[in-house]
């Protein structure tokens, strides 16, 4: 298998539960590579490309971009760490489908990490970053339905991944360093 050895984690929480935060201080301290589905996709609106008007149009609608652009996108940037200890696989997969045809297609995951957060939280999270984010999507409309869809399509994920013991899960309701203790807890805990 293309990436056997390398620990692979999704990791999903609700628009603003902290996903990237925790992400970038996992990669501090444990040399992982972090890949945000999202950040992937605002590079490819970014090029200007025909695909990427028509991601543009999906992410400023909250809705969910055809698997099969996220999934190329995530593939093509694993290929370029062959030597990282692991993925942190950070907003995918957003529906059951697609982790599936992930595991089908590139590679399976080992456990999916989950930031469990209220929506009020999240909101004055994301209403707050919205003052300097730059981002289409950090406005009230667009939150709602990002949260809409999150219950619809992502939580179905969550619940998959839980039927099959692969979820764990982490209260991030609470400030930054608190949560990330129980980040360090679980990932200093993992097997070699
Ligand atoms: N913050 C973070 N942690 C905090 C804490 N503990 N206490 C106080 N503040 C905290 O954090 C959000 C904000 O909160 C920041 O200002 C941070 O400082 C603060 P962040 O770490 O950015 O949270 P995150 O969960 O990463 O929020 P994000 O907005 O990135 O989540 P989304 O899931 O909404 O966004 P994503 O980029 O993953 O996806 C965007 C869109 O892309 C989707 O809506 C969808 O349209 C599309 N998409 C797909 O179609 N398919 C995919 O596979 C992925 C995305
Ligand atoms: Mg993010």
């Amino acid at each position: 298998m293309e990436f056997s050895g390398q620990r692979i984690v999704f990791v999903l929480g609700g628009p603003g539960s902290g996903k990237g935060t925790q992400c970038s201080k996992i990669v501090d301290e444990f040399g992982y590579v972090h890949l945000s589905a999202g950040d992937l996709l605002r590079e490819e609106v970014a090029r200007g490309s025909e695909k990427g008007q028509l991601i543009s149009e999906i992410m400023k609608d909250g809705r969910l971009v055809p698997q099969e652009i996220t999934i190329q996108l995530l593939r093509d940037a694993m290929r370029y760490h062959k030597d990282c200890p692991g993925f942190l696989i950070d907003g995918f997969p957003r529906e059951i489908q697609q982790g599936m045809q992930f595991e089908k297609e590139v590679v399976e995951s080992d456990f999916l990490l989950f930031f469990e957060c209220s929506e009020e939280v999240m909101e004055e999270r994301l209403l707050k970053r919205s003052k300097t984010s730059g981002r289409a999507d950090d406005n009230i409309e667009t939150i709602k339905k990002r949260f809409g869809t999150f219950v619809e399509k992502t939580l179905p994920v969550i619940n998959y991944y839980g039927q099959h013991d692969k979820v764990k899960k982490i209260d991030a309701n609470r400030e930054v360093n608190e949560v990330f203790t129980d980040v360090l807890s679980l990932f200093g805990g993992l097997p070699a």
